[in-house]
């Protein structure tokens, strides 16, 4: 771009900059508004970011007038409103969306580009808000933009982590390094500090009982709670919903007695660990206790953001002069997972402590409030706290935590006399040294309902890690909601080019089939259609070239688009089995490598993409990252395969590259251990740009399936029912993998005989599998292999190919996240769209 002044047009520049008065457009001139006074720069050195930054300050006043419109009709009209409490909320970027969302894309597209700028460039300095894991945390997103596009009074309540999701990089052994995330380096123009909304939090301290249930809490620590609002817009709607952040801080800047006793370093301590509550997200997903150290930091996080959250909602709720007992009339809060299970004894203490309600009515508003969704059915992902933990930091939430068991359990015995094993079972306290909590448990019995989030992981919760709550509560209590996508971020942003096909070709405006993405079936009658379907690879083509664009100015490599892409992103874990992609791939390069030129010649070249972070200490985990960069070097650099096969690794996943990756995708791996996979929705994003599925009978993928039909899927592997008969033959009838998966076995020894450098950094890795192989990569190997092979001969017939590219994507609707936001809305929390008047 140009280095001097003026960028863009100068007459522009001038007449915006000369006074309010001046003839330029409105966009323009609160762009330039915002850099002189906001970021008090000159016109002359404008940067990308300096660009980027005004241009969202400007959004960010529109989204402000209607956030203010938003809120006064709620205050007006005093509606059931519902709350998301989520530790996690993975948003991405936000300038792209809320400019789609406002309907201002192309508005701002020119003024920018008057100004010297491209939209392209200063969108992408943003960076992204990756205050979450994975799934659980961008389900958290898509629901914000989902109710705020149906208008649903629904806010959502979080952390404000100073340091999001770590930054992945890959030392040169193809280790994972964890560097941190300061994404609020370059301040955030996306939230809005309220430091008057703030709350006062207690830790510690001691409790005592006062007869009747209630309680007194007194001393110990007290941290300050302050609110940041992160305005959420609806797609073509004035509303504007809240996402209210909360940072921790020190009551006091400073304790004045260890101050006045001379000792500086405890008075600085105690500011330092109420700033460390809200400083770093925990990097563990569908783990609660692999970890032990830090376990105390982590609990503090989930008492202070509930404590905080609750407080807020119940001023609100307070502030319509209502009793206490209408609170489930007016408030309904949905628990994303057992996170923010504290809620439910925290608001019985407000209730017995505070308001003076009795037990039955304090427990009756209790369980017609929460709602708990539940997200994997892994046991080392159900959360547990140890008893004299909860007992040092929250002494009198334990104590509602034993009163709750006893009248629970003694219903229990009621229903089922001398049970003794079921009482044990269903107990919030697992025996043993120590004690512990059990959290889901505790989600269970003071809810209105507990969903799962795919049929089969709401089958599997029922029938499995929730049976005796079923059995005792009634199977009423337990539904299903099957997860969605937001078909804003995941289709019209991601991916612009197919949106305007969908929208010329349907003839429709495209607010019409974003907003009832069933619509997108009217694609179907098009398949025959040859030129439509030239313009549908096309575009795939397109983005493939994005993609590979992408990993050449990062890494420097050159990706050949000319083949077909088949991707495999999503947090490295073994139930999600990257191993057994990476160990198919291996098999690949061996079978190619055995073949003649010419025999190469023939077959279909194929580029694996991988991306994904792994937990810092998920030791495994980070070996299959090791082993596949490993293997991509070798392959990548053989002149007897290169043609035929290339495989990346992608570094530091994120929701950005996920909106890079997604569009270019052919074929993409959804392949978990049928049963352990909840839902996943990346499956559901692949498929809405059009890529295929190659997965496993599990989860979400068995809806899709449903839906686009089963042979427009590749489907493998054993199913469900098969897998514990099948661990348990591994343990007690084990076969030599020899025999058992010759193929497997082969591609093994070659990893062990040193193929892939370091044979012996492996081996742990590999002794999963030829151990107990828990994750049945053996069992699974062959089919996996032939599933590979059936893709491979159905790409060789491109129309065809294309065709059922086009049936999938036209055949999503269900996946769109406003139909699940509904659900919930209309099925639990009796919450009804409020419309906020267009001016
Ligand atoms: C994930 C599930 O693994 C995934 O299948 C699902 O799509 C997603 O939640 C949204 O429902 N679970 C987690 O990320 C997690 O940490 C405790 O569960």
């Amino acid at each position: 771009g140009k280095e001097h002044w003026p960028r863009g047009e100068e007459a522009v520049w001038k007449s915006a900059l000369r006074d309010v008065d001046a003839d330029s457009p409105a966009i323009i001139k609160s762009i330039v508004n915002h850099v002189q006074t906001s970021l008090a720069r000159q016109a002359y050195n404008l940067d990308d970011l300096g660009a980027y930054q005004a241009a969202a300050l400007s959004v960010r006043d529109n989204l402000l007038v209607n956030w203010n419109e938003t809120q006064l009709s709620y205050t007006r009209k005093n509606p059931k409103r519902a709350y998301y409490l989520s530790l996690e909320f993975l948003m991405g970027r936000t300038l792209d969306n809320a400019l789609l969302n406002l309907g201002l894309k192309e508005q701002y597209r020119d003024s920018v580009k008057k100004l010297g700028f491209s939209v392209e460039d200063i969108l992408d300095k943003e960076r992204d808000a990756a205050l979450g894991n994975g799934g659980l945390g961008r389900l958290a997103a898509c629901y914000l933009d989902s109710g705020a596009s149906t208008e649903l009074p629904l806010w959502g309540y979080g952390l404000r982590y100073k340091y999001g999701i770590f930054q992945q990089l890959i030392s040169p052994e193809g280790n994972q390094l964890e560097a941190p995330d300061p994404w609020l380096e370059n301040s955030n123009p996306w939230e809005l500090p309220r430091l008057d909304v703030n709350y006062e939090i207690r830790f510690y301290g001691h409790a005592d009982r006062l007869g009747d249930g209630k309680g007194i809490w007194q001393g110990g620590q007290e941290v300050l709670a302050v609110a940041y609002d992160v305005m959420i817009p609806g797609y073509g709607t004035k509303t504007t919903n809240n996402l209210r952040l909360w940072e921790s801080k020190p009551k006091r800047g400073f304790d004045l007695n260890s101050f006045n006793a001379g000792n500086y370093e405890a008075a600085v301590a105690s500011s330092n660990s109420a700033d460390a509550i809200t400083s770093v997200l925990y990097p563990n997903d569908h783990t609660s206790c692999m970890y032990r150290i830090g376990k105390e930091l982590r609990l503090k996080q989930q008492y202070f953001w509930t404590a905080a959250s609750l407080a807020d909602i119940l001023r609100r709720f307070k502030q319509q002069g209502k009793p206490i007992r209408e609170l489930p009339d007016f408030v309904a809060i949905q628990l994303n997972d057992t996170h923010p299970t504290l809620a439910i004894p925290e608001l019985m203490r407000i209730l017995l402590d505070e308001e003076d309600l009795n037990w039955e009515q304090a427990w009756s508003i209790v369980t017609n409030v929460f709602f708990y969704t539940n997200h994997t059915v892994l046991p080392e992902a159900l959360e547990k706290w140890a008893v004299p933990l909860i007992e040092h930091v929250l002494p009198r939430h334990l104590q509602i935590i034993y009163d709750i068991n006893l009248f629970f359990l003694q219903a229990v015995e009621r229903k089922y006399p001398g049970d003794r094993e079921r009482l044990a079972r269903m107990s919030l306290i697992e025996e043993g040294q120590p004690k512990q909590v059990r959290m889901a448990n505790l989600a269970v019995i003071g809810s209105r309902k507990v969903n799962g989030v795919a049929e089969l992981h709401s089958d599997l919760v029922r029938t499995t890690i929730l049976k005796d709550f079923v059995d005792f509560e009634g199977v009423s209590k337990f539904s299903n909601v099957t997860n969605g996508i937001t078909p804003r971020r995941w289709l019209d942003q991601c991916n612009a080019e197919l949106s305007d096909l969908i929208t010329k070709t349907l003839k429709l405006e495209k607010e019409v089939w974003l907003k009832d993405l069933f619509k997108i079936k009217g694609l179907l009658e098009f398949t025959e259609d040859a030129a439509f379907r030239k313009e549908w690879w096309a575009i795939k083509q397109r983005n493939k070239e994005r993609l590979a664009h992408y990993v050449q100015t990062t890494l420097g490599l050159t990706v050949r688009t000319d083949a077909m892409f088949d991707v495999q992103i999503k947090r490295l874990h073994e139930y999600k089995r990257q191993t057994l992609n990476i160990l198919g791939v291996i098999h690949r390069y061996l079978t190619l490598k055995a073949l003649s030129p010419a025999e190469r010649k023939k077959t279909n070249p194929r580029v694996v993409f991988f991306a994904g972070k792994a937990a810092p200490a998920y030791y495994i985990a980070k070996l299959t990252i090791r082993l596949i960069v490993n293997v991509a070097r070798i392959v990548n650099a053989d002149p007897d395969t290169k043609d035929y096969l290339q495989v990346y690794f992608l570094p530091d996943y994120s929701v950005s590259l996920a909106e890079v990756l997604i569009p270019a995708s052919d074929i993409s791996q959804h392949i978990s251990t049928a049963g352990t996979e909840a839902s996943g929705t990346s499956n559901m994003k692949f498929c809405l740009n059009g890529g295929l599925l190659l997965g496993t009978v599990d989860g979400a993928n068995i809806e899709i399936a449903e839906e686009v039909g089963e042979s427009n899927v590749f489907f493998f592997g054993h199913l469900t029912p098969a897998v514990e008969d099948l661990r348990y033959q591994h343990l007690y009838h084990p076969v030599p993998l020899q025999e058992k998966c010759p193929a497997l076995h082969r591609v093994i020894e070659q990893i062990s005989a040193g193929l892939f450098n370091d044979a012996e950094v492996y081996e742990p890795l590999l002794n999963t599998i030829r151990q107990n192989d828990y994750y049945l990569l053996s069992d699974d190997f062959d089919s996996y292999i032939a599933a590979l092979a059936m893709v491979d001969e159905a790409y060789q017939d491109r129309d065809e190919w294309i065709k059922k590219s086009i049936r999938t994507t036209a055949q999503m609707g269900k996946f769109s996240s406003d139909r699940a936001i509904l659900e919930y809305a209309e099925s639990f929390w009796n919450v009804e769209p409020v419309t906020v008047k267009k001016k």
